[in-house]
């Protein structure tokens, strides 16, 4: 995008400097991210968040304003400076006082860049595994006590099962011929784990799962770390609404254990990994162990299966729509996501059965 552009959206809000140049991130499959240089102490992220997906995005950045601050609230000691590099801060803009600037349909917001932060799209180092499962804990249980119904639902039902295996017949019922055909063999392993990829959502609509505050969209590239390796904090925090640790936990674990990034075409590569899961679970769980509870303990390997397979799904779905909810880089993308996923299904199984 423009500089002009990018540079006037960014003057909308009250970051007291001035654009130098900017720079566009494209880990995201659904909002526009930019990293913005500028000439003062701070550096900034802009984002385009997409409102044909996220039907209501006033009400999405307050949510994340509200996680912020309540964030914020559990570390009364540290000076500002010290907390805008551990806790995602958002800007107001100039003239109002929102935290985002609206301009021809589109919907803008401005964040603190944490300074000498990294991001891992693949882990390599089961270090990375075990921070990565400490500071999923500690964002759990820092937003345990946040009042759940200030929440708006950012996508009403998005993890939940039935709405996507509903969306997926729909999307089988209108495919294209040619796409159905190069779908099939998963469509079949859809039908066959059907029952059993129901099992979390019984769970919690019978009650016996706790609905908390979590994250949704605990992707390892949504975790934030520093350069000794070790955690910095949650990062996307758009997704953040009622659910259950499952969704966090196994979506972690989705892409953890992965051996290779999410769209990798040669399936060789993709790879469960027993290691990573351990050492994440490990992390997890010394953050966690004393608030959960038996049954959200024995569920923690199904919801890492679940998690993967609802991926497979939403991405199997994706293609036989022709390919209307993600970014995609060519044809074929989401089919190729989609394949990853349900290979890793088959790694995660053969894996974990070994296990004594
Ligand atoms: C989407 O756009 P991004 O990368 O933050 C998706 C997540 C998926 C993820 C897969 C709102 O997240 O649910 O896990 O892609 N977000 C939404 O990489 O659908
Ligand atoms: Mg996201």
């Amino acid at each position: 995008m423009k500089a002009e552009i990018i540079k006037s959206i960014f003057n909308e809000f009250d970051h007291q400097s001035n654009y130098v140049y900017h720079t566009e991130i494209n880990s995201g499959h659904i909002n526009d991210t930019f990293f913005i240089k500028t000439d003062g102490n701070k550096e900034y992220i802009l984002q385009r968040i997409n409102h044909i997906i996220f039907k209501d995005v006033p009400g999405l950045v307050n949510n994340k304003v509200l996680i912020s601050a309540h964030i914020r609230s559990k570390y009364p000691n540290l000076l500002e400076k010290d907390l805008s590099n551990k806790v995602l801060s958002f800007v107001k803009t100039k003239n109002t006082e929102f935290y985002y600037h609206q301009e021809n349909g589109d919907f803008w917001n401005v964040m603190v860049f944490i300074d000498d932060s990294v991001t891992y799209e693949i882990v390599k180092d089961e270090e990375i595994a075990y921070e990565g499962g400490k500071l999923l804990g500690d964002f759990l249980n820092v937003t345990s006590d946040f009042d759940s119904s200030k929440l708006i639902d950012v996508i009403p039902n998005f993890h939940d099962m039935s709405f996507r295996f509903s969306q997926y017949a729909s999307s089988v019922q209108s495919a294209l011929k040619s796409r159905l055909i190069k779908a099939e063999k998963y469509t079949k392993i859809v039908t066959e784990l059907k029952e059993e990829m129901h099992i979390l959502q019984t769970l919690k609509e019978a009650g016996k799962i706790p609905v908390r505050v979590t994250h949704n969209d605990t992707k390892i590239s949504n975790s934030l770390f520093d350069k000794n390796l070790k955690g910095v904090c949650m990062i996307d925090t758009d997704t953040v609404m009622p659910g259950i640790i499952h969704y966090d936990f196994g979506d972690a674990i989705r892409t953890i254990c992965n051996t290779a990034a999410e769209d990798e075409k040669d399936l060789s590569k993709v790879e469960f990994n027993l290691e990573y899961y351990k050492a994440y679970k490990k992390g997890f769980l010394e953050k966690t162990k004393d608030s959960l509870t038996e049954i959200e303990l024995e569920y923690l390997p199904l919801a890492a299966k679940t998690m993967i397979f609802i991926m497979a799904i939403r991405f199997l779905t994706d293609y036989l729509n022709n390919d209307i909810y993600y970014k995609t880089n060519y044809p074929e993308h989401n089919l190729d996501r989609a394949k990853n996923q349900f290979k890793l299904i088959e790694s995660f199984s053969e894996k974990l059965l070994k296990q004594p």
